[in-house]
């Protein structure tokens, strides 16, 4: 496997500052035709080199005349005299038979396209690195009443009608751009539009496109995509560059969305949402991905990424923009814990296994598989850490001399941190080693206390990952404050301590009582602390930290503890029955502190994962919060529904967190038994006004394993498939709401589910929502006979014919078996290898595998 590196970037010896397309489109055969005006980059006499995959070539020209050069499979070479040039071709593509879902392809009678990272080869030949960045002016032209709509890049111009039912329409676009920002989307569609009127006066016409009975349900998506355009101008000082943005919804996307300048493409999960499809969470994941695509505009597309080894420049910074906008418009505490989370469940075992890379990785096999939780999600947690070592106003300062600095250019990771180093005078040398250096960091705390002076020792180490044996220490920032430990008030001000050496010491003196730590308050660094805390000091802390997160945390920590060993849960009963009686906490927040930490999160934890274990304790563990606080459940659940009534289907974030706190008392209920609970899950089910609570009464019932609650399992999963029948978005929940279920026979239902009409693999919604559920479901799909494990290398196999991308990601899970016993870790390298033997495998795969196994 041929390894392309960060330390053989070399310039474009081309570039390609205009191009113009003519796409004649059509499913079975479309024609493109590209010119390219060329300027020779530098002083050297090197050939042009252009990339094409998949590409049918009928003519090659340089400068009118035709070219004796012809491809050498993904590559065409053509020598070029002089420093400017013309260069053309014409290509016949296949998008009906494209099912990668790279470059274009069909979804839906409508065709589209996606670029990111390497598509754009696909559909023509060029200098498809994103540090060629070009002028578009694209002809579309389709048969009219198979594709009335036909949208690119930039400003519309005329349309015109043409003889034999066809029409054409010329999109322009005067920001340059790198190939993989082109976007086209040609079909039957139909919008919800609105106008937005930036800061200095520019009206933007705006437009959702969709099928036409979908239309309603983009008004969620709309309101997003105006608070987002609004929030980029308050805090970042950016406003809209064009006199339309337009965002496409498709039901076929291997990604969540995809940033084309002034062209959104989205998975339809992320645009389509009323009370009746959407639970909250699909409302807030909507919202944050409207406004992530949004704020690529400024982050991504007016200032990209010089190479792909630089994808976190781009990925980072958005996630943590959105991350931000979404603590702007609800809850900041629960979105933070959401986020940790969400790290956790994902990016922190990446950073512990075979899979392990830097936020800046420094060579890959296929790009493809580096849109990862550790560019994403922990490049949001090192541009979170700028943003708390230089304060608001610093990383303002930052941003406002990075755009412009920058603003047009393909740039590097180091030129961003150089824009926040000289626009604050500071020296971020040492931080750049989150840019470097894979793995977890982790930071180990002791508390020494006598008198009135307590001394706090933090020890940070790196652990080794493939390749990197040995770390250095890193820069970051670590919040910490003192809770008393008679009065549970917080002693003094917070701090934020920039840990820097390997060791240090802080000391506290003229302390009036004992004190407890309160330790990397909001996650201000991406740390796995270790503090070896006394369960009743994390009780007492969960009861009175008074910052949220590390609130959480020490609930978190205490399961941890309890749930390492065979002891009485008794702790966790006692610190659930606290947080429900806490007057202080609001129903949100209650929702997510009373939550057993996952299994998989407790598996992560522990050297090697004891699967039975984990699953039995943490089961005595649920069913003890059930059964203790059966009276405390029913409570909740009638006051938050009763605070409801009236307002079932308000997104306000009072309606959210008490939909929250009634759902997850509802399950603990359920758990606990009575046929009363099963009656009132029953019930919401069927009178449920929204998605929310419907799904949540549904997984309920589904994941009870009372033979009394069969009939109503069987009953309300029938009828929520009947119900929802061609709406995929919610066939996909009733899909994995099986996959994800507690109950030991999960295996069979998924092979049921495999042969059912409604999964359609070639489907990345529909594939994840089975497949990549159940290989969430840590105690089923670790059976320990391998029948998961090979469940999963036959659908892997299957899928790689038809979408690389969408085959490649189903192998995490089995690259996670050095953490697993002998027996089960054998079974999942037997699968890695049967996949590395099968015949004719992507390099997608290949590398996953490969990477897996080593
Ligand atoms: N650029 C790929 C999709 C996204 O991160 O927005
Ligand atoms: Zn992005």
């Amino acid at each position: 496997l041929a390894a392309v590196r960060l330390a053989d970037y070399q310039p474009p010896d081309w570039l390609v500052p205009d191009i113009e397309l003519d796409i004649r489109l059509d499913a079975t055969r479309t024609v493109v035709k590209a010119r390219l005006h060329l300027r020779r980059n530098g002083r050297h006499d090197r050939p042009l080199v252009l990339d094409g995959h998949g590409l049918e070539t009928r003519i090659i020209m340089l400068n009118g005349k035709g070219c004796a050069n012809w491809p050498n499979g993904d590559t065409l070479t053509i020598p070029v005299d002089g420093d400017e040039a013309v260069f053309e071709t014409e290509v016949v593509i296949h998008p009906s038979r494209n099912t990668r879902l790279m470059g274009l392809y069909a979804s839906e009678g409508r065709l589209v396209t996606q670029c990111e990272a390497e598509g754009f080869r696909s559909i023509t030949w060029f200098p498809d690195r994103p540090d060629v960045l070009s002028r578009y002016r694209v002809r579309l032209e389709a048969d009219k009443a198979l594709y009335p709509i036909l949208l690119s890049n930039g400003d519309r111009g005329a349309a015109r009608d043409l003889p034999g039912g066809r029409h054409e329409i010329t999109w322009t676009d005067p920001w340059p751009k790198p190939s993989y920002l082109f976007a086209l989307v040609a079909g039957q569609l139909a919008a919800l539009t609105d106008e937005f009127v930036t800061m200095n006066g520019r009206r933007v016409q705006l437009a959702i496109w969709t099928a036409a009975a979908d239309v309603p349900r983009c008004a969620h998506a709309m309101a997003a995509l105006k608070a987002s355009m609004e929030f980029d101008e308050r805090v970042y000082g950016r406003e809209y560059d064009l006199d339309e943005f337009n965002i496409v919804a498709v039901a076929d996307f291997n990604a969540g969305a995809m940033e084309n300048k002034g062209l959104n493409i989205f998975n339809s999960k992320y645009i389509l949402a009323d009370s009746e499809t959407a639970t909250d969470m699909d409302f807030d994941a909507v919202a944050g991905v409207v406004a992530h695509e949004y704020f690529h505009n400024w982050t991504g597309n007016r200032v990209t990424c010089r190479d792909w080894f630089q994808l976190s420049l781009k990925e980072g910074l958005t996630v943590f923009r959105d991350q931000q906008f979404s603590a702007d418009q609800g809850s900041a505490a629960v979105k933070r814990i959401d986020d940790v989370r969400a790290l956790r469940a994902v990016q922190f075992p990446e950073d512990s296994g075979p899979l392990a890379h830097p936020i800046r990785p420094d060579h890959y096999v296929e790009i493809a598989n580096f849109y990862t939780a550790t560019v994403y999600n922990k490049g949001a947690e090192v541009i979170r850490m700028l943003h708390a070592l230089l304060g608001v106003d610093g990383f303002r300062r930052g941003t406002d001399l990075y755009f412009d600095r920058h603003d047009g250019e393909a740039v590097t990771c180091e030129d961003w941190l150089k824009a926040m180093e000289d626009a604050n005078g500071i020296d971020l040398k040492q931080f750049r080693r989150w840019y470097e250096q894979a793995g977890t960091p982790r930071v180990s705390v002791t508390l020494t206390q006598q008198g009135g002076r307590a001394e706090l020792v933090l020890r940070q180490t790196v652990p080794p990952t493939p390749g990197q044996p040995d770390k250095q220490p890193v820069h970051m920032p670590f919040r910490l404050a003192l809770i008393g430990r008679t009065s549970g008030r917080r002693i003094g001000d917070e701090q934020v301590v920039e840990l820097r050496e390997a060791v240090t010491h802080l000391t506290f003196a003229d302390l009036p009582e004992p004190v407890l730590p309160s330790l990397n308050r909001g996650f201000s660094a991406p740390v796995v602390v270790e503090a070896d805390t006394a369960r009743a000091d994390l009780a007492f802390l969960a009861a009175h930290d008074d910052d949220p997160f590390a609130r959480w945390e020490a609930f978190q920590q205490l399961a941890l503890s309890v749930l390492g060993s065979d002891d009485d849960p008794a702790p966790l009963v006692e610190a659930v029955r606290g947080t429900l009686a806490d007057p202080g906490l609001d129903a949100a927040f209650k929702g997510e502190a009373v939550l057993l930490p996952t299994e998989s999160f407790i598996g992560d934890a522990a050297t090697i994962v004891d699967v039975e274990a984990i699953h039995r304790r943490r089961e005595a563990a649920r069913m003890a919060i059930a059964t203790g606080l059966e009276s405390e459940w029913w409570a909740a659940y009638e006051r938050e529904r009763t605070a409801l009534a009236g307002r079932e289907t308000a997104l306000t974030p009072e309606a959210k967190g008490s939909r929250r706190l009634a759902n997850v008392a509802l399950s603990y209920l359920v758990t606990a038994g009575s046929d009363r609970a099963f009656a009132a899950a029953e019930t919401q089910y069927h009178a449920a006004l929204t998605m929310t609570d419907r799904l949540a009464a549904l997984r309920a019932l589904v994941n009870s394993q009372a033979t009394t609650a069969q009939g109503a399992r069987a009953a309300v999963l029938a009828d929520f498939h009947q119900r929802f029948a061609g709406n995929n978005d919610v066939i996909d929940k009733w899909f994995s709401a099986q996959a994800l279920a507690n109950r030991p026979d999960v295996l069979d239902q998924v092979e049921r589910l495999l042969k059912h009409p409604d999964f359609t693999p070639s489907n990345p919604n529909r594939l994840r929502s089975l497949v990549g559920a159940f290989a969430a479901n840590q105690r089923w799909f670790h059976a320990a006979d391998g029948a998961g494990y090979r469940l999963l290398a036959d659908q892997l196999i299957a899928v790689d014919r038809l979408n690389p991308q969408s085959a490649a990601r189903l192998a995490v899970p089995l690259g996670r078996w050095r953490r697993f016993d002998a027996v089960r870790a054998a079974l999942m390298r037997a699968e890695l290898e049967r996949i590395v033997a099968a015949p004719g495998m992507s390099k997608d795969v290949l590398e996953m595998a490969s990477r897996a196994l080593a």
